[in-house]
């Protein structure tokens, strides 16, 4: 069987081209999804066991946002304990698009939960390029809501333009400044919003790099700091004690080490936001203060976890 298709999406995944936690988790989801209508064989133990490997290819992609790890095991639970070939490829059929399904409908149900927490004359500020994040903003907008927003640039991948061309688009005011600048226009702020790649059990959030930095502005100058996340960005490993991976990116997306000789480069992509610099998580579910993220894994995933 070739991993081809598995491999293909797992590279546009390491290589940013499938970016976002939601759209990197859907994506892994798809790939399952064609490799198991892909499969040829008719032994339904090499199925289970190469369906597992190529959820290992997906989840090695990059390893900060849990969302992938979320989809990728949604997926092959729904596959394990069928002995048939055609029962399998049915289960992982339906069990990708149904994540997928589920993955859509709650980017909606943010948008309108959140929007509730958005009132005409708020300035907003976002980081990065979160759907989830967007999905609040953008509904507020269309309820009638006149609302400004300010986004920053997030380097160094630049996420922060694909937010202001989408936000200009829709026709919402938006202003596009350097990140070093949230401290200055936090004044000017009335709300935070950002989205997730994991939710820990005490209810840090890990998101793009610099979300701290300005949580910490947000709470200084005492603005709502706001996170958007489904509930399958919620990391069921941190409830056993496991820390969640920063993924520390190539230099060169930074500056060219050429140019640097005898420089060392750092570039994690991520970073963790403690829960005491949080108000509020908006879920599919319901909104929830970030010492409830116990609850939603909980829920989600039971508290007998396996390894
Ligand atoms: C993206 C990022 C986003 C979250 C949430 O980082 O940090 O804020 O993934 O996004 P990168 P969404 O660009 O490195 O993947 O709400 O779309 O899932």
């Amino acid at each position: 069987m070739s991993y081809e298709l598995v491999k293909e999406t797992a590279h546009k995944i390491a290589s940013m081209e499938i970016r976002g936690a939601a759209k990197i988790a859907q994506s892994a989801a798809q790939a399952l999804r064609d490799f198991a209508l892909n499969y040829q064989g008719e032994s339904a133990t090499n199925f289970l066991s190469e369906l597992e490997k190529a959820g290992t290819i997906l989840k090695e992609a990059r390893p900060t946002a849990v969302s992938l790890p979320n989809a990728v095991n949604y997926v092959l639970l729904a596959a394990r304990g069928n002995d048939d070939v055609e029962e399998i490829r049915r289960a992982v059929v339906n069990a990708a698009e149904e994540f997928i399904a589920r993955s859509k409908r709650a980017l909606g149900k943010i948008g309108e939960i959140g929007a509730r927490r958005i009132k005409s004359g708020d300035v907003i500020l976002t980081h990065c390029n979160s759907q989830a994040a967007l999905s609040v903003i953008v509904t507020a907008f269309h309820q009638g809501k006149d609302i400004e927003v300010i986004a920053t640039e997030s380097r160094p991948r630049y996420q922060g333009h694909i937010t202001v061309k989408q936000l200009a688009e829709q026709g919402i005011p938006v202003t596009l400044i350097v990140d070093s600048a949230v401290r200055t226009f936090m004044k000017e702020v009335d709300k935070v919003i950002v989205g997730a790649d994991s939710i820990a059990a005490n209810g840090a959030v890990i998101n793009k790099i610099g979300t701290s930095q300005i949580a910490l502005a947000a709470h200084e100058a005492r603005v709502v700091f706001m996170v958007a996340a489904e509930t399958y960005k919620f990391h069921p490993k941190t409830l056993i004690g496991a820390l969640v991976e920063i993924e520390e990116r190539p230099a060169e997306e930074v500056a060219s080490p050429k140019e640097f000789p005898g420089v060392r480069i750092r570039n994690p992509a991520f970073d963790v936001t403690p829960p005491e610099y949080i108000d509020l998580i908006i879920t599919e579910k319901g909104v929830i203060p970030p010492q409830a993220a116990i609850m939603v894994l909980k829920e989600e995933f039971g508290l007998e976890l396996e390894e």
